[in-house]
């Protein structure tokens, strides 16, 4: 065995260890910037498609290139951990009484796992080379993972932007180690995607305005994760009860019928976060929040953000019963929460019963967004 793994290249024994620690796929860019990608990033930030991920904007010089953001860098390691599940990741969007979370949250917190690995990863090429300098990198970083990883060859940039493995389908996290170490780099993957316009025609957001080009401000997974604010009036019917990011134009790929489910341990999925009825997600009090999600995504997002989306699923239900659930949401100490959960009491009640809660809150409301939400629902009513 020694003597085997002394035979190794410094690459191949990288690729083992990779393999060892859990990742699915381990592969090596060069450090340059990949084609494009900087004029894009800049093209996509000029025109506002960032919304409010000013951290997004903040440094773009460092983000368009490896070697902006370290300018030691000779390599990239690419790396991509397969997060498939058996089933429908799209068969909770039926239950419209039910929540419905992205595949990728309702397990423990990538960046956590990840980082971890990338971590021992660099540790073992750096020993195993016996020189060299590493940083290991996981979304939070200003880096463009997806093109390096299109240029290190584990997929390929799909038009719903997103990388494509012929291997995986579109379930791959990805991270990423940064060397000065020269490696020998592997080819690039082209794209695949042809006529198929599948992701692009199921979004229900509409935040496609061209293939390959995300407008972040209408996508769903932005609306329920990163926007602070109120959810945009005109998007929220089209969020239906998706309270946690969304799958859709990742489900829908062609390229899935050679996704197999995820076999890391670590990445297991919680089955008790598979559609949870919403009126028990809206009674949840803060500590409830935290436990319920501990350790996943969806803690990060905060417990008045989460209530902000579970009252505009439950406004999106159709179940007038879920009304109930939403009352006590009129006095939560958020003003996003309370919005939310006018617009959703406008979606669910009769029209008598709604104006009689708009004389009781209304004139005590201290924020001027939901004075408009009050204003805004009792109007139409009067239409
Ligand atoms: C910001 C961000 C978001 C934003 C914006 C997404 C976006 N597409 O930019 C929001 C909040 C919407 C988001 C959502 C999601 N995200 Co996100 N996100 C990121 C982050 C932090 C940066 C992405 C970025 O650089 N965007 C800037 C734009 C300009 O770059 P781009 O998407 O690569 O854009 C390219 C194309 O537009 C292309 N292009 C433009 N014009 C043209 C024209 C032609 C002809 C061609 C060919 C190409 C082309 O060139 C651009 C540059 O390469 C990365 C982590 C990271 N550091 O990379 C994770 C990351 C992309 N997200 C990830 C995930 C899992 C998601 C979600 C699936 C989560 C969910 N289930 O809800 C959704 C998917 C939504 C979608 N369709 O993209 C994973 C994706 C893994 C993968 N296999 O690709 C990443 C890589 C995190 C990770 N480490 O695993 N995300
Ligand atoms: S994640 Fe959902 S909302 Fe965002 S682009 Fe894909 S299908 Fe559209
Ligand atoms: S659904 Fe079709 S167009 Fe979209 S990424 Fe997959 S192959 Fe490409």
């Amino acid at each position: 065995m020694l003597r085997r793994s002394r035979l190794l290249s410094l690459e191949e024994a990288l690729r083992a260890q990779a393999a060892a620690l859990g990742f699915d796929l381990c592969r090596i860019a060069p450090a340059s910037a990949p084609p494009q990608a900087g004029e894009r990033l800049a093209a996509w930030l000029a025109s506002g498609a960032h919304g409010d991920m000013e951290w997004m904007a903040a440094t773009p010089e460092r983000r368009a290139a490896p070697q902006g953001l370290w300018s030691e860098a000779r390599s990239i390691v690419l790396l991509g951990a397969n997060y498939g599940a058996d089933g429908d990741p799209l068969a909770d969007l039926a239950r419209r009484d039910h929540g419905a979370i992205s595949l990728y949250a309702r397990r423990r917190d990538y960046h956590e796992v990840i980082k971890g690995r990338l971590k021992q990863l660099a540790a073992f090429l750096l020993s195993r080379a016996g020189a060299g300098d590493a940083k290991v990198f996981v979304d939070t970083a200003p880096v463009m993972e997806k093109p390096l990883a299109q240029a290190a060859g584990l997929g390929w940039q799909g038009k719903h932007t997103n990388l494509v493995s012929r291997r995986f389908g579109s379930w791959l996290f990805l991270g990423s180690i940064f060397t000065d170490l020269t490696l020998a780099p592997d080819a690039p993957e082209r794209d695949h995607c042809g006529s198929c316009r599948k992701c692009l025609d199921i979004c229900p957001t509409n935040a496609f305005p061209a293939p390959y080009r995300l407008d972040a401000r209408r996508c769903v997974a932005y609306l329920t994760i990163e926007h602070r604010g109120p959810i945009p009036r005109e998007l929220r019917a089209a969020i239906g009860n998706r309270v946690f990011g969304c799958d859709d134009c990742l489900a829908v790929c062609p390229w899935n019928k050679f996704a197999r489910a995820a076999r890391d341990a670590r990445l297991a999925l919680r089955p008790e976060l598979d559609a949870m009825p919403l009126a028990g997600l809206a009674a949840l009090d803060d500590a409830g929040f935290r436990a319920l999600f501990a350790a996943t995504p969806v803690k990060r997002l905060g417990h008045a953000r989460f209530l902000r989306n579970v009252a505009i699923a439950i406004g999106n239900s159709g179940e007038a019963r879920l009304s109930a659930a939403l009352r006590p949401l009129l006095d939560h100490a958020s003003p996003v929460t309370r919005g939310a959960a006018v617009w959703a009491l406008a979606r669910l009640l009769p029209r008598e019963e709604l104006a009689s809660l708009a004389r009781a809150y209304a004139p005590r409301e201290p924020d001027a967004l939901v004075c408009t939400e009050w204003a805004k629902e009792t109007q139409s009513e009067k239409k």
